[in-house]
């Protein structure tokens, strides 16, 4: 009992160690970044350089081990371009004719993925599908959106400026964007007028979003500037109100503002969150002893190439420069046939919004565990006359990443369980995006509680915001045709004598016919299950197969629809969506999201309301964290968390883990 009651705790505490350990490694403090060494602000640098995607499995015995896209060749059509792969696809533009001159920067290169059923229809021992690069190249103000076939060596599509957007900055242009400023004599003096030092200025480059036509046409970035003086947590010392617009092209100033003089930089005092800057003062905590985890029989799961297989579930794992991890394939083994059945083609996040700031992401590493926890449990009581006490210890597959985007840090965990659940959470460390103010105490500032945020230290205010998430999820329950079934509960009100009730309950089943119908926003009041099910295919007792989405913590963006960040965000409309399967519709802010307009958004695609009843659909989930920073934010947050889980509705026969054996002493 002792063993069973503790281990989720050591899980928890697992984990956090693990954020510390991440969080306290990686903020630059030099002026010129160097972005082998600090990510966090290079988003984009694994990109091209497959040495960096390279798959690290993490395990209590093994330590660290590498797959290494050096030597690796494609052993499943969906494995992510090998690093030769890479050079002949840099080949093939150079002498490809708009590239001849010039080679263009290049963006993206990912695998084109093969069509959906040959990936289906592939078993392993077949010949490999063609191999094609995903490319998004920029040259001269020009955006390529290119297919590039690695067999027969050409550019097999070729799509010149699509949408109004650019590619998402890459470390090359980070790196130009934030040394501009300095090119200009009244940045300089800006800075020196407050007191800082110009060796102690350290910028980050912020996207520009898009705010009207004024904009158009180049590529714009918002740097703006904190001093490192006297700590590591720079972020926790803006230069407030210099912010300075550059085009990243002409490497010149496009635009400057300095509005801030007169507002001190927050002191550096108690802004370092390393343990060796906390100068021995008392805890005033007990202590927690060191903990190990150990699994004395080895690891549960095994990694074939991209594939991974641990108890019930196999999968596709791999890297991808946008989205980080993409999950494809995954299948549940059935309890009862021993059949492998389709869960899952492909799920991945598809679009961060973070309103005050842009999107875009990267990714760090990720990490499987095997962690524990209770399934089920069960205590028959004394009114059934048994001594029944029965338990299963709840063991899961997580498959962590973890990304930096600027000050933030998101982990996101796909949680596999034995019972077919997928648990998919989000969370949150990192540091607030703060900004300087004069007041030391909330008793000077004027207008007190109505600030834009909290005052979380002297002369530093949180500012309020929101974190979204979204995740594209296609569903393939058993097959690819499905449908999207609101099971609404409905309050119905007993007629007069019919019971001593006044009301009760009524389940009732709407299949979404089209998009529009599967335009979801959670109402607590009126609620329902949302189900992705194959009609096509029925249970025992005919109930057709399914997975529901079984929400967790959640908000919606107040934001005015017509507000241009919420035009670009327009994901976060609904907390659901379904839209049919179209291979070009993976990013919810847009292919080119960068100063996008918003034309080629989840929003814009859902609004074609097309047929999605027994279809090959995509179910989309929203995830969002309204952020009210307070004084435990800071230096740095404690991280946050919330999640959602993907649950098989009648897709079993019965409890699929019925038959797991209980833990006995001897394994632990
Ligand atoms: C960047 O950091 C890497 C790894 O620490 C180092 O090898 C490289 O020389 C550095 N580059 C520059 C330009 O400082
Ligand atoms: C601004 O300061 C930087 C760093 O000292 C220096 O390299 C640069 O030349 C200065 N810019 C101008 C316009 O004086
Ligand atoms: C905050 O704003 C509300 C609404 O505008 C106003 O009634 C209130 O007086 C303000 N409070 C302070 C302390 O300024
Ligand atoms: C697929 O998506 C792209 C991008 O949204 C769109 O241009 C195209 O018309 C879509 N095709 C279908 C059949 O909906
Ligand atoms: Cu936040």
């Amino acid at each position: 009992m002792g063993a069973t009651s503790t281990l989720p705790f050591l899980f928890l505490l697992f984990l956090s160690l693990l954020l510390i350990f991440f969080t306290a490694s990686r903020y630059p403090s030099q002026l010129s970044l160097n972005c082998s060494q600090y990510p966090s602000w290079c988003i984009s640098k694994h990109r091209i350089q497959a040495k960096e995607t390279t798959l690290v499995v993490e395990t209590q015995q093994e330590g660290h081990r590498h797959l290494d896209h050096l030597t690796e060749t494609p052993q499943h059509p969906l494995d992510p371009l090998t690093l030769q792969e890479i050079n002949k696809v840099r080949t093939i533009l150079s002498s490809y004719l708009p590239f001849t001159s010039s080679f263009p920067s290049i963006n993206t290169v990912s695998l084109h993925e093969p069509d959906k059923s040959l990936v289906w229809n592939w078993n392993k021992g077949d010949p490999l599908l063609p191999r094609q690069a995903f490319v998004i190249a920029y040259l001269d103000h020009k955006s390529y959106v290119l297919v590039v076939d690695l067999g027969s060596s050409q550019v097999v599509s070729h799509v010149l400026n699509p949408y109004s957007g650019f590619p998402i900055l890459i470390t090359e242009d980070m790196e130009s964007a934030v040394k501009i400023p300095f090119k200009d004599a009244r940045f300089n003096k800006s800075i020196m007028d407050r007191g800082v030092k110009l060796s102690d200025v350290i910028c980050g480059p912020l996207a520009a979003g898009w705010y009207g036509p004024n904009e158009e046409g180049r590529r714009l970035v918002k740097v703006e500037c904190f001093s490192n003086q006297g700590t590591v947590n720079f972020y926790m010392r803006p230069i407030e109100g210099l912010i300075v617009t550059v085009d990243v092209d002409k490497k010149e100033v496009v635009h400057f503002v300095d509005i801030g003089h007169g507002i001190p930089i927050a002191d550096s005092t108690n802004t370092d969150y390393r343990y060796s800057a906390q100068n021995n003062n008392p805890l005033n905590m007990n202590p927690i002893n060191p903990i190990s985890m150990e699994q004395p029989k080895g690891q549960s799961f095994k990694v074939d190439g991209h594939m991974v297989k641990w108890a019930n579930w196999e999968f596709h794992l791999k890297p991808h420069p946008r989205a980080g991890v993409v999950i494809s394939q995954a299948m549940v083994r059935d309890s009862e046939s021993g059949k492998l059945r389709r869960v899952m083609y492909r799920g991945f996040p598809s679009e961060l919004f973070v309103p005050y700031m842009d999107s875009s992401e990267g990714w760090y590493f990720k990490t499987y565990m095997d962690a524990g926890d209770i399934a089920w449990r069960h205590s028959e009581s004394s009114f059934s006359n048994m001594e029944i006490r029965e338990a299963r210890p709840k063991i899961t597959l997580v498959v962590r990443m973890a990304a930096s985007v600027g000050n933030y840090d998101y982990i996101i965990d796909w949680e596999f369980q034995m019972d077919g659940l997928i648990r998919v959470k989000v969370t949150l460390s990192g540091m607030l995006m703060v900004k300087g103010t004069h007041n030391q105490n909330l008793d000077q500032a004027q207008d007190g509680q109505n600030m834009s945020g909290t005052l979380v230290s002297e002369n530093l205010i949180g500012v309020v915001h929101d974190h979204f998430i979204i995740f594209h999820l296609d569903m393939d329950i058993d097959g690819s045709d499905n449908s999207f079934v609101n099971v609404h509960l409905k309050k119905q009100e007993a007629s007069p004598g019919e019971s001593p009730r006044k009301s009760y309950l009524k389940v009732q089943r709407e299949v979404a016919k089209t998009e529009k119908d599967a335009q979801i926003k959670f109402k607590l009041y009126d609620p329902s299950e949302y189900h992705v099910v194959n009609p096509n295919k029925k249970s025992r007792v005919g109930n057709p197969v399914g997975y529901k989405v079984v929400p967790g913590g959640n908000a919606a963006s107040l934001l005015d629809l017509h507000d241009p960040p919420q035009i670009r965000g327009a994901f976060t409309n609904n907390q659901i969506w379904v839209t049919s399967y179209n291979r070009s519709e993976e990013w919810a802010g847009g292919l080119l999201v960068y100063q996008g307009k918003g034309e080629d958004t989840l929003a814009v695609w859902s609004e074609r309301d097309r047929q999605i009843e027994n279809k090959d659909i995509v179910l989309w989930y929203t995830l969002g964290f309204h952020h009210i920073p307070c004084q435990e934010d800071f230096p740095i947050m404690p991280s946050v968390s919330s999640s959602f889980d993907l649950k098989p509705v009648n897709f079993f026969e019965s409890n699929p883990i019925l038959r797991v054996a209980p833990n006995v002493q001897e394994d632990l």
